[in-house]
């Protein structure tokens, strides 16, 4: 397991949830506090300029873990449900962009709120009809560039669609493109999933990436969550892949960067040990 962090451009919104913003001066903290990786929270591909950014990586001998797309849905108001078909061209346009950047960088690209959700008058069989289609076209323009798109569950305080990880399994299995996984964020998980270690194993086989924040949003090790039971959990499904650092700037985000760097890196260290002896 690899350990990354979230990170946006300099114009990402306020409510961006990433520590640092700016993508080189990211990419170079990030490796100076022992990260293995970034993610790039981006609203269009063009936001970032790929020579530099390979530059930058190289540099700094860091990788990109994957492309998340929550300021597309924030900031440009896009989503895969959206009632009026034009507005899913565009936002299929704008993926279509980040799938072709993710080809070179990371090969995953997440589905978060962008997802988007049941409007008022709208059924649910509607709205998984829409997502459906629209998630097909993505994973058909994804899957021949070796790119995986991962959806993300997302509590229902934010949004009213694809809650928890049984619900995304099951949409997962009826879009049937291989190129589809899943993307757990412990934090959504610890509202909605009954029990966390067990819905990482139950669907172990989906599994791709990983959102860590504890449930305060705050670096792990900050809240209550028991990172013990979702290590464990990952080691028992066999996880081998990216876990990302998704946390609220704060106390500010230095701190806050170093805090879940601190408490995370021997954990995956110890981890690594362990999946190298079995
Ligand atoms: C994004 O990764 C996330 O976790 C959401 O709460 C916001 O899009
Ligand atoms: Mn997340």
């Amino acid at each position: 397991m690899k350990l990354s962090v979230a990170v946006a451009g300099k114009s990402a919104l306020p409510s961006a949830f990433v520590v640092w913003r700016g993508f080189e001066e990211s990419i170079k903290k990030a490796a100076d506090f022992g990260y293995h990786g970034v993610e790039l929270a981006l609203k269009t591909a063009d936001e970032i300029d790929r020579d530099k950014l390979e530059r930058w990586l190289k540099d700094n001998d860091m990788e990109v873990s994957c492309i998340s797309t929550g300021q597309v849905f924030a900031d440009l108001g896009l989503y895969f449900t959206h009632p009026d078909a034009e507005m899913r061209a565009k936002v299929v346009e704008v993926f279509k962009g980040l799938i072709e950047l993710a080809s070179d960088f990371g090969r995953l690209v997440n589905v978060g709120r962008i997802r988007g959700f049941i409007p008022e008058g709208q059924t649910v069989e509607r709205t998984e009809e829409i997502f459906i289609d629209t998630a097909r076209r993505v994973c058909d323009i994804a899957g021949p560039l070796g790119v995986d798109i991962i959806i993300e569950p997302v509590n229902r305080y934010e949004i009213n669609f694809i809650n928890n990880l049984n619900e995304a399994a099951e949409l997962v299995e009826k879009v049937r493109r291989p190129n589809l996984g899943l993307m757990p964020d412990v934090f959504h998980m610890n509202i909605e999933d009954a029990r966390i270690g067990e819905s990482l194993i139950r669907h172990s086989n989906l599994i791709r990436y990983i959102h860590l924040a504890d449930s305060n949003r705050l670096a792990p090790g900050r809240g209550h969550l028991d990172f013990d039971e979702v290590f464990g959990a990952l080691e028992k499904a066999g996880f081998n892949g990216w876990a990302s650092i998704e946390i609220l700037p704060k106390p500010d985000p230095d701190t806050a960067a170093r805090q879940a760097a601190e408490f995370v890196l021997p954990r995956i260290s110890e981890y690594n040990r362990k999946m190298c002896s079995k």
